[in-house]
Parts: structure tokens; C-alpha cells; sequence
């Protein structure tokens, strides 16, 4: 049965104080991956995606550009977008923390948790990372021996002392830990989970909400002197977009609460310690899940500016095409897991799990049915044990990506497809469909089908992944528009005979790595 009801996914919002990086593209095509396959999996989904545009990281970065926050702002959040576009990311919107129905919200919770008793006023002195935005008790920070102090993540940490709102975080300590454990799923995966919770365990102090020492944020309402600490107002732009606190007719209402918030592990405690107790006080429904991926390593070394070795995601997908580098990232790296990529892994997947793989299975089958089969798609005959066996594993694929991605585990699901390719692959050279051209070809016509419509399966399948390459792939077999979804899947699909096909086109070309003069 297809499940039609709402799917609301989303990715972390990016600062756009500077240009996007692979780790942004990264969390940016899992997603999309995610949403694409709730998608043709029957969901009504909604995906957004956005820039978190507030802050003191981004006014003192734009300072020392010589523009304004906003200009800066502007600049870049156009790059994440069309980031989103060069991805083929499926957002269905894109908020931006400077738009005036996200400033109308978060004044909204803020309001609704100091109804609720939640916040006071007082002064916070403390150490701050302007690098993180997060605050930091003096014993997650150390004192290096180049006299700097470092928070917890490796960024340096200054004394900030302050008129301040304050959250009752501390009075949440209980309740959070209740639903952590009510709800073994609310986060993701199994060592962030053990991380948080033992954060938590360690005592929750009241947060700091509210800055005076600059202005580039959302007025707190009442009081323009003070503005939202950033994170109060990013974390509600997951609210923001789907209206839900302003109007419960809005169409879009009925997607709170989110089904999974997709974050880097980095900023697992915001969503999985702050955001809960902020909806808790607003007493407004938490997202279902949050789960944290890990980071992109080059060569197994950090990406940072001064090692030079950031990635463009552009110059990436100019080199490698668009869907080989959306697979490798996927395939490669196990979605919650740091990973580590390089041109030579990159070049290596595409080679074996695509050129050779799929791409060579579609060309051979194709080609020998535009050949030998009157350029139709054949009649199936009595089938065999190989291939009902054949057949029984691609059917099964559905349930089993359905459930891996059900868990976000993208690179479990993928291996699963790519598993059936290699399967395909054994069948068909042991069939030898060559030989029975002369022996037995009505039997050669059945073991063509039969591989034929598992590269159908695999296309369908693909799509979330790769979704111009397997469009292209689908064309190959003449699948029509209403026949690529999964309700398509299996028997309910299967290919038609008779329909004519055309030559194959390759879909996925080998990568031949440039020569270094
Ligand atoms: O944290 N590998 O923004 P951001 C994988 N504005 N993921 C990475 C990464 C890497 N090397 N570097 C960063 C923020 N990310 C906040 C979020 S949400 C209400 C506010 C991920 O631009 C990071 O973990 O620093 C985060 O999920 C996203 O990119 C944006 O990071």
C-alpha cells in the first residue's frame, strides 16, 4: 500500500559567510537523496533547505570584507542556491533567516516560551565561540600552549560578558531525558544518541538567548536593545516554513512536526538538546527524529582553509559529472560515519559500480535485444529457476532500501541495489544469452526480458541517487513518466512486449583520470 501521508525532511541551514563547501553539498545531495525517495515512494514530502544569515560570525566576517551583513548575506546565500540547482537538489523552498516571515516567527516562539515562564533576564559571563556560535562551560575549553583557549570543537573561544535573556534550560533536564528514552528513535545514530544523552546527564545550565554587544540578529520583542542569540532563530526556521504556529490552515501546516532533521554531528546538541526544550516550552509538537552525518575528510585529513585543501563542489561536479559525484559520496561514505574522498576513490567507484557495472549491464542487454529481438522488447517465456530467483531479488529490492532509508542508512541501500547489478551480471554470463541466439532463441529472448526489466528495477531504484542518469537509463528501456515510481516496482510494472527500443546510448562513460604533463 502506498503511504501518501506528509514527509518533512530537512537540511541544516549553512552560514553564508562564505561560499559553500563539499561538506555543504554533501549534507545537501543525502537529503535530496532522502526526500526523491519519499517521493516516489508515495510521501507528500516537503524539503527545505536554506541560509542561517544572523550572528557575530557573519557581521564580523562581512566588517572585514568591507560590506554589510546583509550584502554578505545576499552574496552568498545566491551561491548556496545555486549550489542547490548545480546539485539538482529537489528543495521544494529555500528560507532565508533574513526574510521577514522567519523574523515573525522566531519573535512568534520567542513569545510563546516567555509566556510559558521560560526566559529572565540577568547577565551572562562565559567563554563564546564566534567560529561555532555556541557557548561553552570553562571545562569543555583548554588552554593551548600558544595561549589561545579552544572550545570542544578546535575553535578559539573568547570572554563574553553581557546583559542577557535567559532560557530555563536547566528545568527541561528531566523532561529531555524522558523523551530520549520514550523515543529511541528521536536521534540518530547510536553514538550521537550516547553522546547527548550524557551531556544532558551532566547538568543543564540555563542558556544565554539573547545578545547586546552587536545587532546583526532579530529584536527581541519589547526590548530592541537585545537580539536573538543566532541559534533561537535558526533552529526555528524549521517552524518558520511551514507556518505552523501563525495558521494551522496553512497548506503547509500539516508537515510539523518534521519527520528528520538531516545535520552535520557537529551541531547535534542545538537540535537534539536546545530545539527539543524550545519546543517543549512553546508546547509545540518536536520533530520525530534528528540524525547527524559525519564529516568529509580529503585524504583522510580535515578540510580547512589554511591546508588548502577545500573542495569546490563545482569544480568536483565539472570534473567528475554530476550523478558519479552523487553516487560516490553516498556509496562511498556510510551516512552518519565520517568519510574520506579523493580523486582516486572517486574515479575508482565510478569505473567499478557504474561504467562497469550497471552501465555495462543496460548496454549489453539492450544491445543484443535491438539486435536480435526485431528491436522490440521480447516475449517472455517459462521461466526458470535462475530467473524467477533472479527476478525475486530485484522485487525485493523495494523493502529493503525502504527500510535502510528509513534509517538514513543511504550507503546500505545502495549497496543493496548495486548488489543485484553484480548478481545481473553472474546471470547473464551464465546464461550465455550469445550462445542461444543460435541454440534456443526463444530461451535467449526470455533471459534478455528477465535482464531487462531488473535494469528497469535498478533504474527506478537509482533515481533518488542519480536522477538525471537513471532518467536516462529508464528512456533506454522506453519506460513511460507513470511507470518510474515505485508503486512500478515488481510485477506491477513489468516490461511490455513489443515495445520498440533504440540502440543504447552509454549512460555511464568510464572516467579516464587526466594526464599529468
Ligand atoms: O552549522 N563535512 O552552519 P554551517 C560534512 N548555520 N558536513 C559538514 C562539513 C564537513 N566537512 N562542514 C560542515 C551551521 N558541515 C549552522 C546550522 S541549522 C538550524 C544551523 C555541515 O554552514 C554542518 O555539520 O557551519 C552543518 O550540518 C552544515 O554543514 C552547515 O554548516
Amino acid at each position: 500500500m502506498t503511504d501518501k501521508t506528509p514527509f518533512y525532511i530537512t537540511t541544516a541551514i549553512a552560514y553564508p559567510n562564505g561560499k559553500p563547501h563539499i561538506g555543504h553539498a554533501y549534507e545537501l545531495i543525502a537529503t535530496d537523496a532522502m526526500a526523491r525517495f519519499e517521493r516516489l515512494d508515495g510521501r507528500d514530502v516537503f524539503f527545505l533547505t536554506g541560509t542561517d544569515e544572523h550572528g557575530q560570525k557573519m557581521q564580523q566576517t562581512a566588517r572585514a570584507e568591507g560590506l554589510t551583513a546583509q550584502q554578505l548575506a545576499d552574496r552568498n546565500s545566491g551561491e548556496f542556491q545555486a549550489m542547490g540547482k548545480l546539485l539538482n537538489a529537489s528543495n521544494d523552498d529555500f528560507i532565508r533567516t533574513t526574510q521577514a516571515r522567519h523574523h515573525e516567527t522566531s519573535r512568534n516562539i520567542w513569545n510563546l516560551m516567555a509566556d510559558a515562564g521560560d526566559i529572565y533576564k540577568d547577565s551572562y559571563a562565559g567563554w563564546y565561540s564566534v567560529r561555532d556560535e555556541a557557548y561553552y562551560q570553562e571545562n569543555e575549553t583548554e588552554l593551548r600552549a600558544d595561549g589561545v583557549r579552544y572550545g570542544p570543537q578546535g575553535t578559539p573561544v573568547e570572554w563574553v560578558q553581557e546583559e542577557s535573556y535567559f532560557f530555563k534550560l536547566s528545568e527541561y533536564q528531566d523532561r529531555l531525558l524522558k523523551h530520549y528514552e520514550e523515543n529511541p528513535d528521536f536521534i540518530g545514530p547510536a553514538e550521537r544518541r550516547n553522546e547527548v544523552i550524557s551531556f544532558v546527564k551532566s547538568g543543564l545550565k540555563d542558556l544565554s538567548i539573547s545578545r547586546t554587544t552587536f545587532d546583526w540578529g532579530i529584536k527581541v520583542p519589547n526590548d530592541p536593545a537585545h537580539v536573538m542569540y543566532v541559534w533561537v532563530d535558526a533552529l526555528t526556521n524549521y517552524i518558520t516554513a511551514t507556518g505552523y504556529i501563525e495558521d494551522r490552515n496553512n497548506p503547509r501546516a500539516k508537515y510539523w512536526p518534521a519527520d528528520v532533521h538531516i545535520i552535520g554531528k557537529d551541531i547535534i546538541r542545538f537540535h537534539a538538546v536546545y530545539w527539543p526544550a524550545f519546543l517543549m516550552s512553546a508546547k509545540l509538537p518536536l520533530p520525530k527524529r534528528v540524525y547527524a552525518h559525519g564529516f568529509l575528510l580529503n585524504k583522510g585529513e580535515k578540510m580547512s582553509k589554511s591546508l588548502g585543501n577545500v573542495v569546490d563542489p563545482v569544480n568536483l561536479v565539472n570534473h567528475f559529472g554530476l550523478d558519479q559525484v552523487r553516487y560516490f559520496f553516498l556509496r562511498e561514505v556510510s551516512f552518519g560515519q565520517d568519510g574520506s574522498y579523493s580523486e582516486e576513490a572517486i574515479g575508482t567507484r565510478i569505473n567499478s559500480d557504474l561504467a562497469n557495472g550497471i552501465g555495462n549491464l543496460a548496454s549489453r542487454s539492450l544491445s543484443m535485444i535491438v539486435k536480435n529481438c526485431d528491436g522490440k522488447i521480447p516475449e517472455r517465456g517459462e521461466l526458470t529457476e535462475e530467473d524467477k530467483a533472479l527476478l525475486a531479488q530485484a522485487d525485493a529490492l523495494l523493502a529493503s532500501t525502504r527500510e535502510d532509508m528509513g534509517k538514513q542508512l543511504i550507503h546500505r541501500a545502495l549497496a543493496s541495489i548495486i548488489a543485484v547489478v553484480s548478481e545481473s551480471d553472474r546471470y547473464f554470463a551464465s546464461q550465455e544469452p550469445w550462445a542461444l541466439k543460435k541454440t534456443d532463441p526463444a530461451r535467449m529472448a526470455t533471459v534478455l526480458y528477465v535482464t531487462a526489466d531488473v535494469v528497469r528495477q535498478i533504474g527506478i531504484l537509482l533515481q533518488p541517487f542519480m536522477p538525471e542518469s537513471s532518467a536516462k537509463l529508464l528512456d533506454l528501456i522506453a519506460i513511460p513518466a507513470d511507470k518510474r515510481d515505485f508503486a512500478a516496482l515488481g510485477e506491477a510494472g513489468r516490461l511490455v512486449p513489443g515495445t520498440p527500443l533504440e540502440a543504447p546510448k552509454p549512460v555511464f562513460p568510464r572516467y579516464v583520470a587526466p594526464v599529468v604533463e
